[in-house]
């Protein structure tokens, strides 16, 4: 069922290891000229260009950017109580992961009367972008504002495509994840018209203020993602998100049958989705296929789900070792790592790069999507080698504020001027060396 790659018995250098690991890949590049056009649009015309392509991608046409409140509380009202408390309790498990990530500001004394402080500060305003498409994403809405908030953002905006079939609002599940999170302001504008809109601004039809955003966070389609591409800078940019993705380093101690549901469980999301299952048994091999087949007969979105298990993305790879298996669950840096081996948190210890990690039987993926507290919103595309997921530092920046009194300055000026010299800079040298007097030659005094 997935294709197989045979690493036992080789050690492959890390290059050859990240060119035999399957891995799709999507051509943002290819999008780009499509891109350009709507966000120039956006730029130039503001929402009446924004609502325009929403008519044009979304087939509906709100009459307005903003939806009303009341369309929030009352999408909140009708929320089935089931998935009400559902929310409730990722939210709270949620807020309580991300509290403890809160930064204190560092104050250092570098020498007597010379300190820089470190002083965390949020961005201002941002925008968070929740998808429509294939799934409703009202777990989306938490693993973004969350963090946000707890960062202390002052002003938060929430973007999604409106959808034909609720007259033009977004999904009615975002819009009660919304309210139930404490968010005012959400906009019906989706694709990379959202983007453009969250980064240039705009007035709404009924002439209420759309500002613009410092930031922009949450993953998109591949529009969204060139969208991106193009406003970075103007606004700051979290990832640029790719299909998700699920690797398994598991040994003979694992149950096939939970292995194969945790591989669908991803697939599940996207005809691109990877799903990569690393062992040193290919017993269990065999028998995560058999199970595949007999899962696959039965789910859901099984045509999805077939369609991106079997693509160049996913597939099975022997490895000689559990010590193997690490060394190629570190290179392919998966946006979710699952450890099904024996001493699995001893294992889970020496990987190095995954945006997640889930250890032993009783840790899924799909925990984490939810409920376990941690945030879904993870690097994709191998990106787990240089970034994090989501948290509160991904809106925070820290600002170095040097406070240095006359004497830590004279007793460092000489290094100053030396260093500005050296680098033919004398205008930075004589900054510093005006201020003191025994520093200037006699006649200048
Ligand atoms: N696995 C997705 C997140 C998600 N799953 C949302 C279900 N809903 C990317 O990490
Ligand atoms: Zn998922």
């Amino acid at each position: 069922m997935l294709a197989r790659t045979d690493l036992r018995g080789r050690t492959p250098s890390t290059a050859e290891l990240r060119a035999a690991l399957p891995r799709g890949g999507v051509d943002v590049d290819a999008v780009l000229h499509r891109v350009r056009p709507v966000v120039e649009a956006v730029r130039d015309r503001g929402a009446v260009a924004a609502l325009e392509f929403g008519e044009q991608f979304d087939g509906v046409r709100p009459e307005q950017v903003r939806v009303p409140a009341a369309e929030l509380e009352r999408a909140l009202g009708e929320l089935d109580p089931d998935v009400r408390s559902a929310l409730e309790v990722a939210i709270e498990r949620t807020r309580k992961v991300h509290a403890d990530q809160r930064r204190i500001d560092t104050v250092t004394e570098v020498v007597p009367g010379g300190t820089v402080t470190e002083r965390w500060v949020p961005v201002d305003r941002v925008g968070l972008y929740v998808p429509g498409g294939n799934a409703v994403y009202p777990s989306s809405v938490v693993m973004n504002v969350v963090p946000a908030q707890q960062a202390g953002v002052r002003s938060l905006v929430v973007t999604s495509p409106p959808q034909a079939e609720f007259g033009g609002l977004p999904h009615p599940t975002v819009l009660a994840a919304c309210a139930l999170l404490g968010v005012t302001e959400v906009w019906a504008v989706g694709g990379g018209q959202a983007v453009a809109l969250l980064t240039y601004g705009g007035t709404d039809t009924d002439g209420g203020e759309l500002a613009p955003v410092d930031m922009i966070t949450g993953p998109g389609n591949i529009y969204v993602t060139a969208a991106k591409r193009l406003c970075r800078g103007l606004v700051g940019i979290d990832a640029e998100a790719g299909p998700t993705e699920i690797a398994i380093l598991a040994d003979r101690t694992a149950d096939p049958v939970h292995v194969a549901a945790d591989l669908i469980s991803q697939a599940e999301h996207d005809v691109m989705a990877a799903s990569v299952l690393v062992t040193d048994s290919p017993e269990l091999a065999d028998a995560v296929d058999d199970a595949l087949a007999r899962q696959l007969a039965v789910t859901k979105h099984r045509a999805r789900v077939a369609e991106a298990l079997s693509g160049e993305q996913s597939g099975i790879i022997l490895v000689s070792s559990v010590a193997d298996g690490l060394r190629v669950v570190n290179a392919y840096a998966a946006e979710h790592l699952e450890i099904q081996t024996a001493d699995a948190s001893q294992v889970a210890q020496s990987v190095t790069s995954a945006g997640a990690v889930f250890v032993g039987p009783w840790a899924p993926v799909s925990l984490g999507d939810y409920c376990a507290g941690s945030n879904h919103v993870l690097p994709t595309a191998g990106c787990a080698r240089h970034s994090s997921g989501l948290s509160v530092q991904t809106f925070l920046r820290g600002i170095h504020v040097v406070d240095y009194s006359q004497d830590a300055l004279a007793d460092v000026a000489k290094h100053v001027v030396a260093l500005a010299n050296a680098e033919d800079l004398p205008a930075h040298g004589e900054a510093v060396r005006l201020r003191f007097e025994e520093l200037l030659p006699e006649d200048e005094r």
